[in-house]
């Protein structure tokens, strides 16, 4: 059995693609990110680094339970531990951690930090809020241009690569200004055509629903959060850091 702890969140969406797909056994736990969970000290003992997601695979390498955080190295994990969604020929390979690479080094990273600006920042920041718009728009084109040319960003088969970006571009579809137009697929024709066919894979149905239990979870966590809270997750006011 493998325990995820988690939230509504790409990065976890990502790893219940990934179980559904592999059909691991697993259990949730929603981490209360509005009352500082994260930095519970039972939870900093399984990421150091506060957040989720986090796995702790009962049947680890050695047979004892092993915990892993970070989504990529929980996806690259998982892939190791199945041989599946990650070919074992080097080039193939290669091909595949490449694009989860620029999953977790580029688009995690920009896409999360234009939605902090979009959601959470207080009116004002443009050259922060152009900024990452103009980062999120050119890897849309990134990506565009790629699934143009291959069916999916590892090439020929769907992969971790694909599980890894595939929440991202959903939840950019759902909240950055910038792609609510009616024109956004035909802007985007070949990662429209990505998106509608992995969303049709029945194990990606099936995280959709844990995600919205997750995201029942922290509505009422998050309908119960005051000011201070909000700053907590936020990491400002007297939660900045000296
Ligand atoms: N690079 C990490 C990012 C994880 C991350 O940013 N998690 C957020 C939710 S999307 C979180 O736990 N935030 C709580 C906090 O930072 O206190 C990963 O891919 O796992």
């Amino acid at each position: 059995m493998i325990d995820l702890y988690g939230m509504c969140s790409p990065n976890v969406t990502k790893v219940t693609i990934m179980l559904e797909e592999l059909g691991l056994p697993y259990r949730t736990h929603h981490v209360n990110v509005a009352t500082g969970e994260q930095f519970a000290p039972d939870f900093l003992r399984l990421n150091p680094n506060n957040k989720v997601p986090v796995i702790v695979d009962g049947e680890g390498p050695d047979g004892r339970p092993f915990t892993v955080f970070e989504s990529g190295a929980i996806l690259l994990y998982l892939a190791a531990k199945t041989g599946r969604l990650l070919p074992a020929a080097p080039a193939a390979r290669s091909v595949v951690e490449q694009w989860l690479m620029v999953q977790i080094a580029s688009i995690g990273p920009m896409f999360g930090q234009y939605s902090h600006f979009c959601r959470f920042a207080p009116p004002g920041n443009d050259y922060g809020r152009d900024r990452y718009a103009s980062e999120t728009k050119r890897l849309f084109k990134v990506l565009e241009a790629r699934l143009a040319a291959a069916p999916f960003l590892g090439g020929a088969d769907y992969s971790i690569a694909d599980v890894a970006t595939f929440p991202w571009i959903r939840t950019a579809r759902a909240f950055f200004p910038w792609l609510q137009s009616d024109d956004v697929p035909v802007r985007y024709p070949a990662l429209e055509r990505w998106l509608t066919e992995i969303g049709a894979r029945p194990a990606v149905q099936r995280s959709l629903e844990v995600e919205q239990h997750f995201v029942a979870l922290d509505l009422e966590s998050f309908g119960k959060a005051d000011a201070e809270a909000v700053d907590r997750f936020c990491g400002r006011g007297r939660f900045a850091q000296p």
